[in-house]
């Protein structure tokens, strides 16, 4: 973590100390941006589609569909992306499908990005759920596990091999999950022939949101010359009115280049700049990144340009590559009853997510992103986690902009079975967290690391298991706490030592004693308690909620109504008061909005927590929300007018 900023000790020797970021991945994975030296195409659209109905779903493997366009080996339909291929069609055996299902789409690729040889051509996808193979005009050129983070591949030899040929490019991708895949599920075949129809088998899981899948983000080409930046990491730290960027910007293609570093404000002025390849910039009368409600103008952002000029060995000609990050400069800290960005105690009001919606499931979709955040600031909320899986990066750019605080988690959810603990899970998650930290470690509004959700963590195993996984994401990245979320009792939870900050869940009078509101009180008190009597660690009450169905209502309240809900949010609220003002530093309501689930006797269409329907229309515990949030943020900044207080609350 970074330096308590009350010790300007400590901060000369975070000055003087080592990077801390480790990569060990090969690539920095850089958000595509155009820039007067790179170009994106993007590959959004209709793409042709066909699931593998084979019994072993390896049809296209065996006829090598790859190999010929898609509509050459079989039947096709168009499908979008990015968006989830569940609920696109009428067809029931397609929204509950599994195994391997094939996309493909024709793209021309600019006469010049093949002509010049200066020009590196990169295919990336945003992400596909769950793991993805691609080829480009039939030759394979990646492939990747994990649904939730990008990957990518050069494909530029191989599109000038045939400069004639359009670039067409297949992807395949299988939404199986196994005991070693994250999240982790087991695959069950029913044998018994008098009950099941032959082949019959279900895929279990240990989460609760529909496991959608297909290309769930953008998928695009881009250029880069062929001497590129990488990747840049930045730190960021203050001393009084200066503001400290350490940096450092890695180049593939040339052993040496050189480079200006220039850091603007936002009106484009120049604040520093530099031309070695690591460094810290001093910025004199720093503005720093701010949450939302904490400060009149929240998350300010400088843009860090890196400018580099190249030559490849044994050629003459120069490279020059431009890339463009923005830069918001604040630090975090956790102590042992607060949790503080730029030195000022932070409480997290807000929310946790998931990325859903009708229709499109899990795709990309811009009007629902900015609902969402309009939404999110129309509650009064500062904060969400991006349970239970990490957001597109698209999400958390908006976050950066907007202040919006994030708890950032990967897809380290439903770990319950033992045999989710061994060697090959955690490799896998250990991976799955260098992906993480490499794509998000630049975002401001990024504040901490969760590497889990309600994982049987009271199991032997999980000792060993979360002392190695948190360990390794601090060494990844030494500036953020690292977390993981529990619902484990505090006496038996094997992992809490290693956390910096206690997340708690809990459903107190709706999964235990359901419809005994009065036990709140008494039983929440008494979480807080515990856990802090033990591990002297700031408390989020990370979860918690009731499910109610829009326009269903009772007096007194019952549950599944929309006053059920209210009365549970207001008993908890009542604890949370007391509790803020010792050691509890945030709470998140389980959820911003209805979503999709498995089917399930306890589900009626879906999870029904939301305070908003899955249309995004508020139910009433959104004004209940609404009311407590703006007064927690007036309360704790006596919000000047600057911030549009709905006065009405
Ligand atoms: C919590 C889980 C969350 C569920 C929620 C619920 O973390 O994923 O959706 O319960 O059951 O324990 O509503």
């Amino acid at each position: 973590m970074s330096v308590p900023g009350s010790s300007a000790v400590l901060r000369v020797l975070w000055l003087l100390s080592v990077f801390g970021t480790v990569l060990p991945l090969d690539g920095g994975m850089l958000f595509p941006r155009e820039s007067t030296s790179r170009e994106v195409k993007e590959l959004n659209g209709l793409w042709d589609f066909r699931p593998d109905g084979s019994l072993n779903r390896n049809e296209g493997f065996e006829k090598a569909w790859y190999k010929r366009r898609l509509a050459e080996t079989g039947p096709v339909i168009e499908m979008p992306v990015p968006a989830s291929y569940n609920d696109i069609t009428q067809d029931p055996t397609l929204r509950d499908f599994i195994g391997w299902v094939w996309y493909e789409r024709e793209v021309f690729v600019p006469a010049r990005w093949i002509s010049d040889e200066g020009t590196r051509v990169v295919l990336r996808v945003g992400s596909a759920h769950y793991y993805s193979i691609v080829w480009v005009n039939g030759e394979k050129v990646t492939e990747h596990e994990g649904g939730h983070l990008p990957f990518e591949a050069e494909i530029s030899s191989l599109i000038r091999r045939d400069p004639t040929k359009p670039c067409r490019i297949t992807i395949a991708v299988n939404n199986t999950l196994t005991l070693e895949t994250l999240p982790p599920g087991t695959i069950q075949y029913m044998n018994d022939r008098t009950r099941y129809p032959d082949g019959f088998f279900v895929q279990n899981i240990y989460f609760d949101f529909f496991n959608y899948a297909g290309i769930h983000r953008p998928v695009l080409l881009y250029t880069t010359p062929t001497v590129y930046v990488d990747d840049i990491i930045v730190e960021t730290n203050f001393m009084d009115n200066t503001g400290l960027v350490r940096y450092k910007v890695s180049v593939q293609g040339a052993a040496t280049a050189t480079l200006k570093v220039t850091l603007m404000d936002k009106d484009g002025h120049c604040v520093a700049s530099s031309n070695t390849p690591s460094g810290v910039l001093k910025v004199v009368d720093v503005k720093l990144w701010w949450p939302y409600l904490m400060h009149e103008n929240p998350g300010y952002l400088y843009s860090m340009e890196v400018r580099q000029h190249a030559c490849r060995q044994g050629s003459t000609s120069t490279y020059e590559d431009v890339y463009t990050l923005p830069v918001g400069i604040r630090t975090v800290n956790v102590t042992k009853t607060q949790f503080l960005i730029n030195n000022k105690p932070f409480y997290f009001h807000g929310v946790n997510k998931h990325e859903d919606s009708d229709i499109r499931g899990k795709g990309l979709d811009w009007p629902l992103i900015v609902k969402d955040f309009n939404l999110i600031k129309w509650l009064g909320a500062n904060s969400f986690r991006t349970s239970h899986y990490p957001y597109a990066e698209e999400i958390l750019q908006m976050c950066d902009r907007h202040g919006i605080v994030v708890i950032d988690e990967c897809p380290g959810v439903g770990i319950k079975d033992i045999r989710s603990f061994g060697n090959a899970s955690l490799s896998h998650h250990l991976v799955v967290m260098d992906e993480l930290v490499r794509r998000d470690k630049n975002h401001p509004s990024v504040v901490m690391w969760s590497v889990a959700n309600e994982p049987a963590s009271e199991m032997p195993p999980a000792e060993f298991y979360f002392k190695t996984l948190i360990k390794h994401t601090k060494a990844l990245d030494h500036t953020r706490p690292v977390t993981y979320i529990t619902d484990s009792n505090y006496a038996r939870d094997k992992g809490a030592p290693f956390v910096d900050v206690v997340c708690v869940n809990s459903y107190f009078s709706w999964y235990h004693d359901p419809g005994h509101l009065e036990v709140i009180p008494i039983q929440l008190n008494a979480q807080f308690e515990n856990w802090y009597g033990k591990y002297k660690k700031p408390i989020i009450q990370s979860e918690y909620g009731a499910d109610a169905l829009p326009g269903l209502h009772m007096d007194p309240p019952m549950m599944f109504t929309e006053e059920y809900q209210n009365a549970l949010l207001q008993s908890y609220h009542d604890v949370f008061d007391q509790k803020r003002k010792q050691y509890v530093i945030g709470e998140l309501i389980w959820n911003f909005a209805d979503f999709m689930t498995a089917q399930a006797i306890h589900r009626v269409v879906g999870n029904k927590k939301g305070i908003f329907t899955r249309q995004r229309q508020p139910k009433a515990a959104a004004f209940i929300l609404r009311r407590r949030y703006w007064r927690l943020a007036n309360e704790t900044w006596r919000l000047p007018p600057w911030t549009k207080y709905p006065c009405s609350l």
